[in-house]
């Protein structure tokens, strides 16, 4: 069969890539990094927010920069923010980050026009702040959503730039706490609670939907076609799980860590709500039920710091060093004293003497506390999303950036006494670029057959030590 290639924007939390998936009818599919470029959020006027120009400007870059013939292309990015635009589709501002503090004490208020337990029942989603529902309330009365005309998700904001097609695609909708799972469609009567525009965000278009050609200038690529993917990554990342049997867990550990099961139909009970589990909706009809780790962000901002204070770390050589150190003391990485930018090393000591554990004083000791934290978050959510869903897990899945973390591949293995799998760290890509093929008709089949073209090359299995 001819080759077709198709591109994978993928937009994250840390950095941006595009990578390019190449099928020639044969399994599996061949991954090539085009570009990759940081993303680094900036404070304007006292507000986090991302630097959209500087991330669109990328992807206009990175499209034009490749020289072969695409057959589509796709994006993905994070969950839960957005951007305004005007009645012309003029950007109004950057979107606002998720981990700016406007949403602090956000949810409480939410609390007392819509019950948590009637939220939960209607959106199947983890209570969060950083969730759209909390952010929009506390825009609620700024100028920018007086004059905007449209809310758009940041994948679909790029899809808009590329083509001008305005869309919310269902599965990142699912994460914003504000999209009724009974109709796959906007809770209008939150909405409405909550004084917010019911017309916010365009209609819900499905995963594997067309959005028309592109259109933007500057991109290179003028005329080929945009395939809406599962645009949340973390919704394109499952789908690149090589899974071999319906039983497993996932773990997508980039700047989160997200953690759960694939399931045919949404937990919306009780129990699932007082654990602080999602039910994030997946391509294919699938659910998502896990619930969102504090992840790599604590390891990045610890990083960040320490080069702040010019004492810059050496990430490999501190892996080596802790590996060797015994378990030490574990924190509740969970906490929303980790949320927000800060001084993580100091942190995290605070959280230490507060649960009257040891203090990790040397970096190479922060290092082993967050990963051994890490491990135990990862092994209770797998624990409790098992317990949740009556689901049996045989194997975890541990895709994304972290897999790259033996140390902490082998830790989630012995604290979850199971196989850990990890591997692809590009599974968001490859998720993304498995969606565009099946689309195109270069491959067919249902999820379980989209990973059969996971390169298994890419794989290292982790088996759990015997603990003495
Ligand atoms: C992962 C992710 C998570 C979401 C968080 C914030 O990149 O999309 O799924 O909860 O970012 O958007």
């Amino acid at each position: 069969a001819a080759r077709r290639s198709y591109a994978a924007v993928d937009l994250g939390a840390s950095s941006g890539r595009i990578i390019v998936g190449e099928f020639d009818g044969g399994a599996p599919a061949r991954l090539r990094e085009v570009c990759r470029f940081d993303n680094t959020p900036i404070r304007v006027d006292g507000v986090l927010q991302w630097d959209i120009v500087a991330l669109w400007s990328a992807v206009q870059d990175g499209l034009r920069s490749y020289d072969g013939e695409l057959a589509s292309i796709g994006v993905d990015s994070w969950a839960v923010d957005y951007a305004l635009l005007d009645g012309h589709g003029q950007l109004l501002g950057n979107p606002v980050h998720y981990r700016d503090d406007r949403t602090v004490g956000v949810p409480e208020e939410v609390d007392s026009l819509v019950a948590r337990e009637r939220l939960f029942g209607v959106t199947g989603i983890q209570r969060m702040p950083i969730n759209t529902i909390y952010q929009l309330y506390a825009a609620r009365h700024s100028s920018a959503l007086a004059s905007a005309r449209h809310a758009l998700l940041i994948p679909d904001l790029i899809v808009h730039r590329l083509t001008g097609s305005l869309g919310s695609e269902l599965t990142n909708a699912s994460t914003t706490g504000l999209l009724d799972q009974r109709r796959n469609d906007w809770a209008t009567a939150v909405f409405t609670t909550l004084g917010l525009p019911t017309d916010l965000f365009p209609p819900i278009v499905q995963p594997g939907s067309a959005a028309g050609p592109v259109t933007a200038e500057g991109t290179g690529q003028e005329g080929v076609p945009v395939v809406r993917v599962g645009s949340h990554d973390t919704a394109s990342a499952v789908v690149g799980v090589p899974a071999q049997t319906p039983d497993f867990a996932f773990i997508s550990c980039g700047t989160w860590s997200l953690v759960g099961v694939e399931l045919p139909e949404p937990v919306r009970t009780e129990e699932a709500r007082k654990a602080n589990f999602s039910n994030e909706l997946g391509v294919d009809g699938t659910v998502r039920f896990l619930r969102n780790v504090m992840g790599l962000w604590l390891l990045q901002e610890c990083l960040r710091q320490w080069q702040e204070d010019g004492h810059p770390q050496d990430l490999p050589t501190l892996l080596e060093g802790a590996a060797q150190l015994p378990a030490g003391p574990v924190v509740d990485v969970d906490s929303e004293a980790f949320l927000r930018p800060g001084d993580m090393p100091h942190l995290i000591r605070e959280e230490c003497q507060r649960a009257g554990q040891p203090v990790p004083e040397q970096p190479v000791q922060l290092v082993r506390c967050l990963l051994d934290s890490l491990a135990e978050s990862y092994h209770r959510t797998v624990r409790q999303a098992a317990t949740l869903s009556g689901k049996r897990i045989d194997v975890v899945h541990l895709v994304g950036g972290g897999a790259q973390n033996s140390l902490l591949c082998q830790l989630t293995a012995d604290r979850c006494e199971l196989p850990v799998i990890a591997g692809p760290v590009e599974a968001t890509a490859l998720g993304n670029v498995l969606v565009q093929a099946r689309a195109d008709g270069a491959i067919r089949g249902g999820l379980a057959e989209l990973r059969q073209h996971v390169d298994t090359g890419l794989l290292r299995r982790y088996d759990p030590r015997d603990r003495r």
